[in-house]
């Protein structure tokens, strides 16, 4: 597995499945940065960190609403992590600010000293749900630094994505417009990989 791949501008030397974890005392012992992807089960978490690995199942995606609990560790360059948080506010009967992340990854987000930002994903086409603007406020209130994506560009037409993405400008009180991936047509992981970067690098 000597193959460089680039993804957008960003050479991908290696990148391998490290652990999965289901509390602080699994972490990786390896002290990298980490970067961690939230949001509901369905946004595209998984097919997004295949995408920007420029892998296709080096993480395991689903149809089926995700039932996991484990965050997993993804090294890449042997440099930094990706990591796959569970899906928020899935199979919740009332939306109680205070159970929309489960414990394991609110603990993992408060307390993880390697975790350098998350990568909060919301659908283009729903452009941000009360479950999506809830979960951002309790994360914002840890401190970590929170850049919201917008996934699945390929889904919307494009007067559909214009629109959604004022809106999910204004509902997450952005001072730019989100970045817009997809992880079918392969858009935005450049400029993803470019912010990711810039946050690794601090
Ligand atoms: N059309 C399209 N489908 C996507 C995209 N990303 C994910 N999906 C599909 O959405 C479903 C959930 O994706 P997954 O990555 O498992 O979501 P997760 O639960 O957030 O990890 C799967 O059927 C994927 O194939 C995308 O960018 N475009
Ligand atoms: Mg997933």
């Amino acid at each position: 597995m000597s193959e460089v791949k680039i993804v957008g501008d960003f050479q991908i030397l290696s990148a391998e499945f490290v652990k999965s974890a289901v509390d602080l005392k699994d972490l990786p012992e390896e002290r990298l940065p980490q970067i961690a992807f939230l949001g509901r089960s369905n946004v595209g978490k998984s097919s997004l960190l295949n995408a920007l690995m420029g892998e296709k199942n080096l993480v395991k995606t689903s149809a089926i609403p995700g039932k996991t609990r484990e965050i997993n560790f993804f090294k890449v360059n042997g440099a930094f992590f990706l990591v796959d948080l569970p899906g928020v506010g899935y199979a919740k009967v009332s939306i109680k600010q205070r159970d929309l992340m489960a414990d394991s990854i609110r603990e993992y987000v408060e307390k993880a000293e390697d975790l350098r930002g998350v990568v909060y994903l919301v659908d283009i086409r729903h452009a941000g749900t009360a479950i999506d603007i809830l979960t951002v406020e309790e994360l914002r209130k840890t401190g970590v630094p929170v850049l919201i994506v917008a996934s699945k560009r390929d889904k919307v037409n494009q007067s559909e994505f214009n629109k959604n993405k004022k809106v999910i400008q204004e509902k997450f009180g952005l001072a730019v417009p989100p970045i817009t991936v997809s992880s079918v047509s392969k858009v935005g992981l450049s400029a993803l990989w470019f912010e990711l970067l810039n946050v690794i690098r601090e």
